[in-house]
């Protein structure tokens, strides 16, 4: 079957953007189809939210495969010793399970976050009005280059550079706001369904989760964010203080669960697998939660983002376990236009966003959690 290749993109004029500060984004400005680029939108500047792209699982082989005999010969495949310096992380950091962190240490992680949110902006990231900011004003400005356009003009770089923004995260946390613990990940799959009773969407942490209210999403006026205004979003928007808002789809969520994994799994090769995360479990969690979580480019705003993206890198590096030969080598595109090949040398960009921590670095220094740039691990 041929592969749709729209982007649930919504345009709306700036004109249309509801008072934000007292009400949610209606639903309609999520999920209209338009066929435009990321490029084409965000040279327009009433652009104001862009979904994820979802494939059902079923659709999924289908369009992969279709994809990847038509770009076959584009893709190269780079293999290297692993030059990092071996040894270097013996003691490597544990991320726990949400589940499986105690509740001091789920405490400090939302306090830690909510510091981030207290604190001014480095002014790196114009016009981001706080330190957390920061962090979402660097996604949404690099969201061209990190998100493939469709399920036919993809770049394989989204899975690394999200592994280094979440590990980014977990530095200002520690050097700016004290955090001195390793970050939980989320089993996401265990809510499928049902996120809406997940242990992170409660009053003593992320907040609820609610459905949508008069078909808009609401804003979340519990937990440690209650009532959190954003500045960035949605889209490419900026200056549009609104509030932190979500709403739940369950019929979307559960589409998270093991089917999705099992599928995404069982892929053998990098960039196999790297689309079928990308367009099932990590777009539907995304969608699912709704409201800022749904817009592909200032997603960040809701700290839960972090959460989502923790499972994500969780499921890379698992798939990775797998088979030595994952950590060593690459292949796919290296950007969503021309598919420029993915090597082991590909730049990642990272905007300095955690000091002299966060350099730009290649390919090679972030495939493994346990070498070269990163130390960490996770626990089961
Ligand atoms: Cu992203």
């Amino acid at each position: 079957m041929k592969a749709s290749v729209a982007l649930f993109v919504s345009a709306v004029s700036a004109a249309s953007i509801p008072n934000l500060h007292t009400e949610g984004l209606p639903l309609s400005t999520f999920g209209q189809v338009h066929h435009i680029s990321i490029e084409d939108a965000i040279a327009k500047l009433d652009l104001s939210g862009t979904n994820f792209t979802i494939l059902p699982i079923s659709e999924v082989k289908a369009v992969l495969d279709d994809f990847f005999s038509l770009s076959e010969g584009k893709m190269s495949t780079a293999s290297v010793s692993n030059t990092a310096a071996d040894g270097n992380c013996a003691n490597p950091d544990i991320r726990f399970e949400w589940d499986n962190y105690s509740t001091s240490d789920k405490k400090a992680f939302v306090n830690a976050i909510q510091c981030l949110i207290n604190k001014p902006p480095s002014g790196k990231f114009a016009p981001a009005k706080n330190r957390y900011e920061d962090l979402v004003r660097l996604h949404q400005s690099y969201s061209p280059n990190i998100h493939s356009k469709s399920t036919t003009q993809q770049t394989h770089k989204f899975l690394l550079w999200h592994r280094y923004y979440v590990w980014a995260f977990e530095q200002i946390l520690r050097d700016e706001c004290g955090f001195d613990r390793a970050m939980p990940w989320w089993d996401e799959k265990k809510w499928a369904g049902k996120f809406a009773q997940a242990t992170i969407f409660t009053p003593e942490y992320f907040g609820s989760l609610p459905g949508p209210k008069n078909n808009a999403a609401v804003c979340v006026n519990d937990g440690t964010f209650a009532g959190l205004q954003l500045s960035l979003g949605p889209g490419m928007s900026t200056n549009n203080p609104h509030c932190l808002q979500r709403a739940v789809n369950e019929q979307t969520t559960v589409q998270t669960g093991q089917n999705a994994w099992n599928t995404c799994m069982s892929r053998t090769s990098y960039p196999d697998f790297h689309s079928c995360v990308e367009f099932t479990f990590h777009a539907q969690g995304h969608n699912g939660v709704g409201g800022v979580m749904a817009d592909a480019i200032a997603s960040p705003g809701d700290p839960s983002f972090f959460m989502h993206h923790l499972f994500v890198d969780y499921a890379f590096r698992k798939w990775q376990l797998d088979d030595p030969k994952r950590t060593t080598t690459i292949s796919g595109c290296a950007d969503n236009q021309n598919c420029a090949p993915l090597t082991m040398d590909t730049m990642v960009y990272i905007g300095n966003i955690c000091g002299e921590k966060c350099p730009d670095l290649k390919v090679r220094d972030l495939l493994n959690t346990q070498s070269g740039h990163f130390c960490y691990r996770y626990n089961y």
